[in-house]
């Protein structure tokens, strides 16, 4: 074991004494002049975690949407799946670990999981655009070099980029690539054949606006847009040569604010979307004549793409089970939607995208949709073999070509994680082959008026919640006092959950009126204040 270097190496790269920070919902993330140590030490465990799979193992440096002074780190497992649970305990322990303590830490995870430090080990590194990104990485680097491991440093990537190239390398190049090249090249190739087998196909279509949210994702879009001319033709704004990133523009932003980001021109009718600081969430919108706002989050997407998908299994004659994955927070109305008018069944999972895309691995098709605009699809080894088959066999030249587009689709989706600009290109096929515009694709149902607000309490940890967070168990009173609100109004629901990410309970609120939905919000959020001990000023009413 090399764990005096690994001791020499950490000294170098030294803990603030008393500093503790968790493995939150996606990995750590905090203000980055505190992130220099957990850094290096996600090195050593992405070492420890390839030595153990016998994988390469991917290390992203980001802070997704967090402001451009924060950042934080994702581990990337062997398929290209987020960090295992079970293990986010000891990247927990690990980054607490006080410089003296480093040791044990370390080995006692070698222990647990019988790990041979004689394996070989392999780690890919990458990083988003924010200014501490770069030396951050370096950190990684130092504490995989550490440990005598090999590694590549991808450079600037988006996340779901990054996801793409751990999963090439590890199925030995069958998912694509492994190369930022590779990606493009594989999209485009998909995107393209899938456009052109449109009967609606207009070699001069309308512009789509994307904000970059002034991140990876822009300088990426840059990389990728001549492989999609003519068929797409794109104007990026907010593409990181001036703005600030995230800082009032991207899909969170957009999606919290429900306003548009600044710095977009935004004519009446045209689509935009905007996408998050390192490019795994996406969301569209459109402004209409009389200068209205409107939204497509991650449920209308959800709804375009299943419904797509559906029908096309219809034509190609295949009985797969598809289902659609969203969390508590998707407007009542796509669930009803989806279950009523597309028969397609609908189920819940918590918050955060790794327990979305567990629960959709249980299908052929699982399409998961986050409403903050996080999400993919999954196609079951079965779906994938079935679809290739038909694009051979199948009975009429309507099936097959049908198939042939169920091959494209499942060849542009990055289906190891949720990716802006693959479920940008696939929204973008479907409008075109259906011959949707925004607003066609906005009427297929109406969402529900809704509000997000959150309260400030002394512990966040005294609220627990069940039925995939749709419910609280504790502090006792706290749901019957919910039931009760929401029985006030009309076509209502509510939920309170902790976040994963902030020091604040989350509440939501829907209802028939956007006054509703406010009031049934707010006092909510007082509910939440008496019973769970709010700190600090009593939640005030929206208006
Ligand atoms: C993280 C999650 C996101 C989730 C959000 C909830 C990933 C990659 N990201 O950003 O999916 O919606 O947390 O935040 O899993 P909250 O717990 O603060 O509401
Ligand atoms: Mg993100």
């Amino acid at each position: 074991m090399h764990l005096e270097s690994v001791l020499r190496s950490s000294a170098r790269h030294a803990k603030p004494a008393g500093l503790t920070l968790q493995y939150g919902t996606a990995g750590f993330r905090t203000k980055a002049e505190h992130l220099d140590h957990v850094m290096h030490r996600m090195g050593l465990l992405a070492v420890l975690r390839s030595k153990k799979t016998k994988f390469i193992i991917g290390v992203m440096v980001t802070a997704s949407h967090n402001p451009e002074e924060d950042n934080g780190v994702k581990l990337v497992d062997p398929m290209g799946e987020m960090l295992v649970q079970e293990w986010e305990i000891y990247a927990t322990n690990l980054a607490n670990a006080e410089e003296h303590e480093l040791q044990t830490v370390l080995t006692n995870i070698i222990k647990q999981e019988a790990i041979n430090m004689q394996d070989e080990s392999s780690v890919a590194i990458g990083r988003d655009t924010r200014p501490s990104s770069e030396s951050l990485s370096l950190a990684v680097i130092d504490g995989v070099t550490a440990l005598e491991s090999k590694y590549q440093d991808y450079g600037l990537v988006t996340t779901p980029q990054l996801h793409y190239i751990v999963c090439c390398r590890n199925t030995d190049g069958r998912y694509g690539e492994p190369s930022v090249e590779g990606y493009y090249q594989k999209l485009s190739k998909a995107f393209n054949d899938l456009v052109k087998q449109s009967p609606e196909c207009q070699a001069e279509k309308e512009c789509l606006s994307i904000d970059g949210a002034n991140g990876i994702g822009s300088l990426k879009i840059k990389e990728m847009e001549r492989y999609l001319q003519p068929r797409l033709s794109l104007q990026l704004f907010n593409d990181g040569s001036n703005g600030r990133l995230n800082y009032m523009c991207g899909a969170d932003y957009v999606k919290v604010q429900q306003k548009p980001p600044e710095g977009i021109d935004m004519k009446p009718n045209e689509r935009c979307c905007s996408f998050d600081g390192d490019a795994d969430r996406i969301v569209y919108y459109y402004k209409d004549s009389g200068d209205g706002f409107h939204l497509l989050d991650g449920d209308k997407i959800a709804t375009l793409i299943s419904t797509f998908i559906k029908e096309l299994l219809v034509k190609v004659g295949l009985e797969l089970n598809m289902a659609v994955v969203q969390t508590a927070y998707a407007n009542g109305s796509s669930t009803r939607y989806l279950e009523e008018v597309m028969k397609v069944p609908v189920y819940c999972a918590k918050t955060g995208v790794k327990h979305l895309h567990h629960k959709a691995q249980e299908f052929d098709i699982g399409v998961y949709f986050e409403a903050n605009g996080h999400g993919t699809v999954l196609f079951s080894k079965t779906a994938e073999e079935q679809i290739r088959q038909l694009t051979k066999t199948g009975a009429s030249e309507e099936s097959r070509k049908a198939a042939q587009m169920l091959e494209n689709v499942i060849n542009l989706i990055n289906q190891t994680v949720g990716d802006a600009i693959s479920d940008m290109l696939v929204i973008e096929a479907i409008l075109s082959l259906k011959g949707l515009t925004i607003q066609k694709w906005n009427e297929i149902y109406t969402d529900l008026p809704n509000r997000q607000l959150k309260v400030t309490v002394a512990d966040r940890k005294v609220i627990d919640t069940t039925d995939a967070e749709r419910r609280t168990v504790k502090p006792p009173g706290l749901q019957e006092k919910i039931d009760d609100l929401v029985k006030k109004y009309n076509m209502s629901r509510a939920f309170v959950r902790p976040s994963g990410t902030e020091d604040v309970v989350r509440v939501y609120a829907e209802a028939d009126t956007q006054e509703n939905a406010d009031a049934l919000a707010h006092e909510v959020c007082l509910a939440v204040y008496h019973l769970a001990g709010g700190v600090g000023d009593q939640p005030k009413p929206l208006r």
